[in-house]
């Protein structure tokens, strides 16, 4: 049986990133972005950590962490004997949190993949590589972006015995992936399909038909329980399901016209970080970093 822990615990590793980002490159965007910063000071204050563990009577240990300034999850997977670990989303400003948890739980990772080229904030992947010796990056051969394992329909990243499938899910970017566990109980959708949402289409060779066939097609095939973890959150949902999504997902239950509208109406401003992001990412994450 799953198990989701909500965990406590003063972060002092948390609040000296914190002050980094304050003192990073950053800064303008960031003080221009008052809500932002008024919501991470809260999240920084309280000390809150987050994170969900289950399935370890399954053999793996799985982790959700959270980058509070872009919403962004990165998920943390690993066999439980040999301690083979694989990163989903690294963010660059996290990359020290996650390998100090890394090292505490005794992991070793290989790989770290991206479920797409993301434009709001520059992967962890690239500082990972220098960081850890052997260290492979990963991430879909129709996202433009630079790694050492392209990734296509059906492909499996491999921890220990353990492994993810490769789902192709294009429509927030030509190159969106939806990473999926072999039991198929765990969805790693990316951008794909969000809590109730679902990443927008307006930039990136972005196309909300093709988005809309992506998640019925690709994700909404998989069995109802199956849990969706997506790369964001803006309003501190953590997980779904599919069942819940499908009949829930305020998007994609209504027709695909229906959906195409909403989607060209959505008249969000472009992600604050998208100039410098995007070039980053399609190095791993280290143009002028
Ligand atoms: N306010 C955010 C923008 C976030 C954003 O546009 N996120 C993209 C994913 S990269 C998205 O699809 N968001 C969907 C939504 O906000 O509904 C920022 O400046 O970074
Ligand atoms: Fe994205």
């Amino acid at each position: 049986m799953s198990l989701i822990i909500r965990r406590l615990k003063p972060t002092l590793a948390y609040s000296q990133i914190y002050q980094k980002t304050r003192q990073s490159p950053f800064v303008p965007f960031l003080s221009r972005r008052s809500d932002v910063i008024k919501n991470t000071t809260l999240l920084f204050s309280t000390g809150v950590r987050l994170y969900c563990a289950r399935m370890e009577s399954k053999g793996v240990i799985f982790r959700q962490l959270f980058e509070p300034v872009s919403s962004t999850y990165t998920y943390l997977l690993a066999d439980t004997e040999t301690k083979e670990a694989v990163l989903i989303d690294p963010v660059l400003e996290t990359v020290d949190r996650d390998l100090k948890l890394i090292d505490e739980l005794g992991l070793k990772l290989k790989l770290a993949v991206n479920t797409h080229c993301h434009a709001d904030h520059i992967t962890g992947t690239g500082l990972l590589k220098k960081k850890v010796f052997g260290l492979k990056s990963a991430i879909s051969k129709h996202s433009g972006a630079a790694a050492d394992v392209m990734l296509s329909e059906g492909d499996r990243v491999t921890f220990g015995k353990h492994h993810l499938t490769v789902r192709e899910t294009p429509g927030h970017t030509d190159g969106c992936v939806t990473y999926v566990t072999d039991d198929q109980s765990m969805a790693f959708t990316g951008d794909a399909l969000l809590i109730r949402g679902c990443g927008r289409t307006d930039f990136q060779q972005g196309c909300a038909k093709r988005l809309y066939e992506s998640v019925h097609k690709k994700i909404f095939t998989l069995p109802g329980n199956c849990l969706v973890y997506p790369a964001h959150d803006y309003k501190g949902q953590m997980v779904s399901t599919v069942d819940e999504e499908k009949k829930f997902n305020p998007r994609l239950t209504k027709s695909v016209e229906e959906f195409v509208d909403i989607m060209k109406n959505l008249n969000l401003p472009k992600p604050a970080k998208i100039d410098i992001a995007v070039p980053a990412n399609l190095v791993c994450g280290l143009h002028d970093v």
